[in-house]
């Protein structure tokens, strides 16, 4: 069996898990290792709709929204497609972060290995409950 994340939920989880300010959008710098290098961003992909979104969005509108809003956004747009209409409000005025370390992605995000007991933990940390390992595990894989 080969289980794929979708991309769209995984932005949720991002989100959930470290913090939602678009710093996984950042590149690494020949110093220091972004988020988006880390091993757990395995099958993040999508950041180039965000950046073209935002060059639009910057064309038009220079310094008024921000990645992160646009990150918002587009998880909303993309988990409610399906349904034909907005699942869920977004409020806007995120500002970006200007931060984005690997290590902060490897101590935050679970890995596909994490067992059970591994991933309960680490939901519980961010105040989260069975429940919601469930719903979001169910959301993220697909055969
Ligand atoms: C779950 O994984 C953790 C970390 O690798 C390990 O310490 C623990 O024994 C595992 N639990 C079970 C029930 O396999
Ligand atoms: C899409 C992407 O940025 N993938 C990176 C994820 O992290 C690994 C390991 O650091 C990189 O090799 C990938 O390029």
């Amino acid at each position: 069996m080969t289980m794929r994340r979708r991309p769209a939920m995984e932005v949720v989880v991002v989100v959930v898990a470290v913090g939602c300010d678009a710093s996984v959008l950042i590149d690494s710098t020949s110093g220091s290792s972004a988020e988006k290098d880390a091993a757990p961003n395995g099958s993040l992909a999508g950041d180039d709709v965000i950046d073209s979104a935002k060059a639009v969005l910057e064309a038009v509108c220079p310094g008024v929204v921000s990645c992160a809003d646009i990150v918002a956004l587009a998880a909303r747009d993309a988990v409610s497609f399906q349904f034909g209409r907005d699942l869920w409000d977004v409020q806007l005025g995120r500002r970006d972060g200007v931060v984005s370390l690997a290590s902060e992605a490897l101590s935050n995000l679970p890995a596909p290995t994490d067992n059970f007991t591994t991933l309960r933990s680490n939901f519980a940390g961010k105040g989260l409950d069975v429940k919601d390992l469930v719903i979001l595990s169910g959301g993220i894989f697909y055969k």
